[in-house]
């Protein structure tokens, strides 16, 4: 086996552990990655050598294919209840508020720019909204686009308007996947170790929560995505932690298409006094997260908020999705300090992208069927 790895040239690049090698022929093998042996990739991986094995991995799942879509996003609301210390978002310190009526955003999904085959939903988690407000906003949008795939509302939104609605998942779910709800973005999963959470974002959603949200989603039919926020407070076995927990999941449902690192933004927050963290770490996140998400189908690199060339990079270390065209609406990462301040690109755009990756653009639905 030892040859077979040394053909690969993994180990070219650097003086590497035993361990580190048995490891790099687990995954050279198709095995999975422990625990343990997740946080000695963090711990003891060579950036050359995670890039090149979490490459295989992509290259196994996906072949030269690197995804897009043409979507567009709505945040109907920055009101919180919540008080997200990284949150550059909010109305608690955009020191701006804004709550779109349902008219207003119908006018945009009416807009012929926004004929697309997605649309993004997702915004604070709004005192006075409830359930039965999101759910016939669903309806609402859905008079006048049937078509559009509504990938809406986060897990924490989710949990709150359940909740606050008295009915179990269950109920709140199937009642939402009636008003027209496709999937669900992977918003709200920041970190699951609770005691990193509570010091962050101790108000929102517990981990547990948001879990059973997406794993009753599943069951449900509804497919989702997973996101970790990283560079803040985490250290790497909460990292794994968060990984192993969303693996843990999906062996159970499958239901989960992508999973999203999204790297901490340091501008406009409560947490600006943290550095964020360098390139090489970003990479090494997205090379650990490929190795390690073995059941996970796609990862995506979301081009607003870690810039337009790092997400190009980012297709060698295990990345096959760079999510959207989007257009300027979202406000999150240009807010939170993102180079890209009004984020949008045309298709053509994002298949240049693509192809200086030497990658082959594929547009895509939601369901990552190629549509073009
Ligand atoms: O949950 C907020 C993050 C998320 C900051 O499912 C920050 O396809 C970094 O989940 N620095 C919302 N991150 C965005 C999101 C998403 C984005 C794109 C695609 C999909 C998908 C989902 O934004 C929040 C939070 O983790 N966030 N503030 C910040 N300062
Ligand atoms: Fe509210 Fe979301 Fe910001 Fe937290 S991250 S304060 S839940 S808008």
């Amino acid at each position: 086996m030892m040859e077979e790895i040394d053909t690969v040239g993994i180990f070219e690049l650097a003086e590497v552990s035993d361990d580190l090698k048995r490891i790099a022929g687990k995954v050279i093998r198709g095995e999975r990655v422990t625990v343990e042996e997740g946080i000695v990739l963090f711990t003891e991986g060579d950036l050359g050598c995670l890039g090149k094995l979490a490459d295989m991995v992509r290259l196994r799942k996906n072949g030269d294919r690197a995804y897009f879509i043409r979507n567009f996003h709505i945040e109907p609301t920055n009101i919180c209840v919540n008080k997200c210390k990284f949150c550059s978002y909010s109305h608690h310190f955009s020191k701006t508020k804004w709550e779109l009526s349902v008219e207003e955003i119908i006018d945009k999904v009416k807009e012929p720019e926004n004929a697309v085959p997605e649309l993004h939903i997702t915004g604070a988690v709004h005192p006075d909204r409830d359930l039965y407000y999101y759910g016939d906003l669903l309806v609402k949008i859905k008079a006048v686009r049937h078509d559009l795939h509504i990938k809406a509302y986060s897990a924490v939104e989710i949990d709150y308007m359940i909740k606050k609605a008295g009915l179990s998942n269950v109920e709140g779910l199937k009642y939402l996947k009636s008003c027209g709800l496709d999937s669900i973005p992977g918003g709200g999963a920041e970190i699951f170790d609770e005691t990193i959470r509570k010091e962050i974002c101790g108000m929102k959603s517990t981990s547990a929560a948001w879990l059973d949200v997406h794993e009753t989603a599943h069951q449900l039919g509804i497919p989702s995505n997973a996101t970790m926020l990283y560079g803040h407070k985490e250290n790497y076995s909460q990292r794994i932690d968060h990984l192993e927990r969303l693996r843990q999941v999906q062996d159970r449902t499958g239901g989960f298409n992508a999973f999203i690192p999204l790297k901490f933004r340091n501008t406009n927050n409560e947490m600006s006094a943290l550095p964020e963290v360098s390139v090489t770490e970003d990479m090494k996140m997205y090379a650990v997260a490929r190795i390690y998400l073995d059941n996970f189908p796609h990862l995506k690199a979301y081009w607003p908020a870690v810039g337009r060339q790092l997400a190009r990079v980012s297709l060698t270390f295990g990345v096959d999705d760079l999510d959207g065209t989007i257009n300027d609406t979202t406000r999150i990462y240009s807010l939170a300090g993102a180079e890209d301040q009004n984020p949008v690109m045309t298709a053509s755009q994002m298949r240049d992208l693509i192809r200086e990756a030497k990658r082959v653009p594929a547009e895509r639905d939601s369901l990552y069927n190629v549509i073009g």
